[in-house]
């Protein structure tokens, strides 16, 4: 179904677009009428002249060689090295909700930590009846749940608080991925610690080289945190904390603590003892926020956007995105073609699943002219994704964290599309 924003183009003026770009018109398909014939559908493709290689040729399958270009990549100027550093996800050539393994963005403050599933524990202590030690084995033991959540690190869209920067929506908002993982309810772990009455926070820490480490409040920790093993069906990849990492729905990433192997109860937040480190929000006034934990509604169109231009000419033209909040789920999103002064309501497709990546599309018929594209998330609370600049108000321009602003990509006469700011 083509959706149109305000007044449905004329007749006439849709046919001269679709005309122009030798594409369908109402009622008929988009795919070329066969006047002068395809070559590609009258030759005999080399692929079909002879049998391809057979089974096991790749006993754990990759993608397409034609899919070479849909890759994880870094900013190299961002950070110093790649041991402490960021890659971003390719949003711009995924689709549906799931992020594929291979694709997930990485944050790591010591470069990824090669574990031995068979030497690896996860150890409780602190203000527990009893101090504990699991295996992998031991964990296999507990009931496992399945949920599918998204993961955005608090930086995400960091380098565009003071202006339009980055040229690409894996560069402005791939530090973010969404997987189903299988783990462990944090709470059947600690109920066999048994909590002291004084445990109102735990420390989680990796075994990594950074041997990171978080508080998070016990509430948090009994609601819905997961140790989580497996991503996508199957073992947790070494980028992404195998064997094992915590799961802290909906909350920045920097909690979700990576080859997680200890869980310390205590009655106070680590950082009151200064013994870890956290993510403060600066605003103008030079105050910093301590907690920003819950990631606030945000959206992005990823197609069109600078790396995914519309190559195809006025017509029929279909843009997409994700949208998600650490609140709950996405109702509704809203997108504008002309900088905001007309909206519509996208079309959601897919699952909508609690804290995670929800899929939107918005199908019209593109007249040629430029176009100012912004997708807008309302989350299951009520909450409205905020513009870059009401942000700004609240928030000062001194922040790298928690950046849920409103996106925008100009796309111009030919189809490309740039970052961009309006007010
Ligand atoms: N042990 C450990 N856990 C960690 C980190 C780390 O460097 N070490 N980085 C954190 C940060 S800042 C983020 S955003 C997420 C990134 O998860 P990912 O690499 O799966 O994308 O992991 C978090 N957990
Ligand atoms: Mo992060």
């Amino acid at each position: 179904m083509i959706q149109y924003k305000g007044k449905k183009p004329s007749r006439r003026s849709f046919l001269t677009g679709a005309a122009a770009a030798g594409a369908a018109v109402a009622g008929a398909t988009i795919a070329r009428a066969q006047g002068t014939p395809d070559p590609a559908i009258v030759n005999m493709e080399p692929w079909a002249q002879y049998n391809g290689v057979g089974v096991d040729a790749a006993p754990y399958g990759v993608p397409s060689k034609y899919e070479a270009d849909v890759i994880r990549r870094n900013v190299p100027w961002l950070t110093a090295d790649a041991v402490s550093s960021v890659n971003f996800t390719p949003l711009h050539a995924l689709d549906g909700i799931i992020t594929p393994n291979g694709l997930c963005f990485e944050r790591h403050h010591a470069g990824v930590a090669e574990v031995d599933p068979a030497e690896h524990r996860l150890m409780i202590n602190g203000l527990v009846d009893r101090e504990l030690v699991f295996t992998m084995a031991d964990l296999l033991r507990f009931p496992r749940e399945n949920h599918v959540y998204f993961l955005e690190c608090a930086a995400n869209s960091g380098m565009e608080w003071a202006g339009a920067q980055l040229n690409g929506c894996q560069f402005t908002h791939g530090m973010i991925h969404n997987v189903m993982y299988t783990g462990i309810p944090l709470r059947l772990l600690l109920a066999e610690a048994g909590i002291k009455t004084a445990g109102t926070w735990i420390m989680v820490e990796g075994a990594d080289g950074a041997g990171m480490n978080r508080s998070i409040p016990m509430e948090k920790a009994l609601d819905d945190c997961l140790i989580a093993f497996k991503q996508n069906g199957e073992a947790l990849r070494p980028e992404q904390g195998y064997p094992l990492r915590l799961v802290v729905p909906g909350w920045e990433g920097n909690m979700w603590v990576k080859w997680i192997r200890r869980i310390e109860v205590g009655d106070q937040p680590w950082y009151a003892r200064e013994e870890t480190s956290k993510y403060t929000d600066l605003l103008a006034n030079g105050q910093a926020r301590s907690f920003t934990w819950v990631m606030d509604a945000k959206s992005v169109i990823t197609n069109p956007s600078p790396q995914a231009p519309i190559t195809h000419g006025p017509g029929p033209t279909v843009i997409t995105g994700v949208a998600w909040s650490g609140h709950g789920t996405i109702p509704q999103v809203d997108v504008t073609i002309d900088g905001g002064i007309t909206w519509a309501k996208a079309r959601m497709s897919g699952p909508s699943l609690d804290k995670s990546m929800h899929r939107f599309y918005y199908e019209f018929d593109w007249d040629g002219k430029p176009l100012l594209l912004q997708s807008r998330a309302h989350d299951s609370t009520g909450y409205v994704q905020p513009t870059k600049d009401q942000l700004r108000e609240v928030r000062g321009e001194n922040s790298i964290y928690h950046n849920n602003g409103i996106q925008t990509w100009s796309v111009n006469e030919q189809g490309a599309a740039e970052n961009v700011e309006i007010s």
